[in-house]
């Protein structure tokens, strides 16, 4: 039974819990408070934390995992840097009967069904942010017939965001066929990438005789980076390109302030907190719902200035 279970799984009272997390890397604002809100929560919750920075790199992860399992861990977490590729080291783990976690992004296995291999996944809807962004662009813009240029900083090739915000984007904007993205790559999630990026769409539109009249930036780091490029180009970043990007981070709560941005859709990184009770549930042998829903709102810059204070990352 269930009770029986709790009290066989339970730990002694003197021995502290051992949490393994592997961290996608320290791409961006968000992913920094996400690093110290779990590495908080862990101090909180009196939970040895192993952690390691994977800097964007899945075999870092891989290998991170690995030797949680040789360590033989209580409990691995991981936020999966792309969707795809985890099946022999999620396989391993099962094999050592250490329960894994998901934080943040989502996977698919190549084979068999991705819940059999973690207890539950705890973030964000992701391509609902995407719908926001472009349902709040839509209310925004007020242009039912007249063409409206996107380009898109897409995050992370492979990874749960980037697939899936612009999914929720592509989706809205379908019922809106006078908007047309014109431009979309990659901007790895970093400021350099997006100033980069940005700064090389500016050209070819120029080039090709092309008016940029939004920018959607998958978050908030690719669009302050973006905006940089703007101005470099002599252009008003919020003005003669409107731009909406995700996350909610301070920097774009600074820059709506400024003007320079029009709207960021909240993505929490706070998920420390979160993720301690689970591995403390798990331990006492609770089971855990298999999705662990993060609640978010969407913030345009008439806001930003009362909302700043509030913001806590
Ligand atoms: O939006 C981005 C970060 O996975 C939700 O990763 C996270 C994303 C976040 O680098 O800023």
């Amino acid at each position: 039974t269930k009770k029986e279970a709790a009290k066989s799984d339970a730990p002694k009272a003197d021995k502290k819990i051992v949490l393994g997390f592997s961290q996608v890397g320290a791409e961006s604002e968000w992913r920094t408070a996400n690093t110290e809100s779990i590495k908080a929560a862990a101090k909180e919750a009196g939970i040895e934390l192993k952690f390691s920075d994977a800097q964007q790199k899945q075999e870092n992860q891989i290998k991170a995992i690995r030797s949680f399992i040789q360590q033989k861990v209580d409990v691995i977490a991981f936020s999966p840097v792309v969707e795809t590729g985890w099946d022999d080291v999620l396989k391993e783990a099962k094999a050592a009967k250490i329960p894994v976690i998901l934080t943040d992004r989502a996977i698919k296995m190549s084979s068999g069904n991705a819940e059999d291999y973690y207890v539950t996944f705890m973030g964000s809807d992701f391509v609902e942010e995407g719908k926001r962004a472009a349902k709040w662009l839509v209310d925004y813009m007020k242009k039912d017939n007249e063409p409206v240029n996107v380009v898109e900083l897409q995050g992370t090739v492979g990874s749960a965001p980037a697939i899936d915000r612009k999914k929720g984007f592509e989706e809205v904007l379908k019922d809106h066929p006078n908007y047309k993205i014109i431009k979309s790559q990659t901007g790895d999630f970093t400021r350099a990438k997006g100033k980069e990026v940005m700064e090389a769409f500016l050209k070819s539109a120029q080039a090709e005789g092309q008016k940029i009249d939004v920018l959607f930036a998958h978050n908030d780091d690719m669009a302050i980076g973006a905006i940089q490029a703007i101005e470099e180009a002599g252009l008003k970043p919020g003005k003669d390109i409107v731009i909406v990007s995700i996350d909610g981070v301070k920097g774009a709560f600074e820059a709506m302030i400024a003007g320079k941005l029009n709207c960021t859709v909240e993505c929490s990184p706070l998920l420390g907190p979160q993720l301690m009770e689970a591995a403390k549930d798990l331990m006492t042998g609770k089971q855990l719902p298999k999705r662990i829903l993060t609640k978010e709102g969407v913030f345009p810059a008439e806001v930003a200035a009362k909302e700043l204070p509030n913001r806590k990352y």
